[in-house]
């Protein structure tokens, strides 16, 4: 941890939920969630699986919050919902791809719950409201072999910003925004763990039905005309659903098919990468 963060953050634990118990520790200011969640996995590998699953880190505001491939989380002090879940499971290799897929769909499922907007997912695991950016996730694995030891999921959803620094380079919103409604921070980490809960459940149980719910819930999933870069060059082609471990099916403009795993998407015709 670094000397930036809280020394004693508060703890509560949420009980409950189907698969562990949740041990919430909550921040006033930390700089990342994710890393803090990571060192915490690493600091604690000789305690049992159990003890580290459903440990969870929420702040009030982030210094250095995370995005993927480096870039940046805004986060700014009580505006959003900063949260990140440790998860130790036992999944078969085959799943591992549907874990942001599951993640999504809590997200959407938690936003839902809190107010009335309709919610988008933007492949794999961006939630969009009007084709604005409103929660991104960063799910960050450990292994051990080739054993997953752990995984972090991250998430970062827009509460009440009412504005947003041109920085971003990409529309943006907040709950705020979208519905006018006050959206409480610490109601809404309780009800995106009831629903991580539920959706962690199916995917160990029943996880086709990750990939059929992503599908019905994602306008991206079917036809949708995009462009993305592969070995150098821009491509396109038309979206043609997920395959069974989550990659997205894209048919190209010559007619072949093929299957896109970590790429990142654009719209045809909208010059936006969100
Ligand atoms: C994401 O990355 O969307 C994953 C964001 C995960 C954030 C959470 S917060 C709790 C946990 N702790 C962390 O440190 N991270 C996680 P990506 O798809 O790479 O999108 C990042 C891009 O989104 C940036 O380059 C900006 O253009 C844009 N962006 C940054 N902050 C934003 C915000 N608050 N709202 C909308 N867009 C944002």
């Amino acid at each position: 941890m670094i000397e930036e963060n809280s020394v004693s953050p508060k703890q509560v634990v949420l009980e409950g939920l189907q698969n562990f118990p949740a041990r919430i520790f909550y921040f006033e200011q930390i700089d990342s969630t994710n890393t803090f969640l990571k060192n915490y996995a690493h600091n604690h590998k000789n305690e049992s699986v159990q003890s580290l699953e459903g440990i969870v880190a929420v702040a009030d505001l982030q210094t250095a919050g995370r995005g993927r491939l480096q870039r940046f989380w805004h986060s700014p002090p009580k505006e959003g919902c900063y949260f990140s879940l440790l998860l130790t499971p036992k999944l078969e290799p085959t799943k591992y791809s549907l874990i942001p897929l599951m993640a999504a769909l809590a997200t959407s499922d938690a936003i839902l719950a809190s107010c009335p907007v309709k919610t988008d997912i933007k492949w794999p695991n961006d939630i969009l409201i009007n084709k604005r950016k409103v929660a991104g996730i960063l799910i960050e694995c450990a292994f051990e072999s080739d054993k997953l030891a752990f995984i972090v999921v991250g998430i970062g959803v827009n509460l009440s910003q009412k504005n947003f620094p041109p920085n971003l380079n990409r529309p943006a919103t907040s709950l705020f925004l979208e519905s006018a409604l006050s959206v409480d921070r610490d109601s809404f980490v309780n009800l995106l763990l009831e629903k991580l809960d539920s959706w962690y459940s199916i995917l160990k149980t029943a996880s086709d039905k990750i990939i059929d719910n992503w599908e019905k819930r994602s306008s991206f999933a079917q036809g949708k005309q995009i462009k993305f870069m592969q070995e150098g060059k821009m491509l396109s082609g038309t979206t043609v659903g997920l395959n069974n471990v989550g990659a997205l099916k894209v048919k190209l403009e010559d007619q072949r098919q093929i299957e896109l795993y970590g790429n990142e998407i654009m719209v045809e015709g909208e010059d936006i990468c969100y």
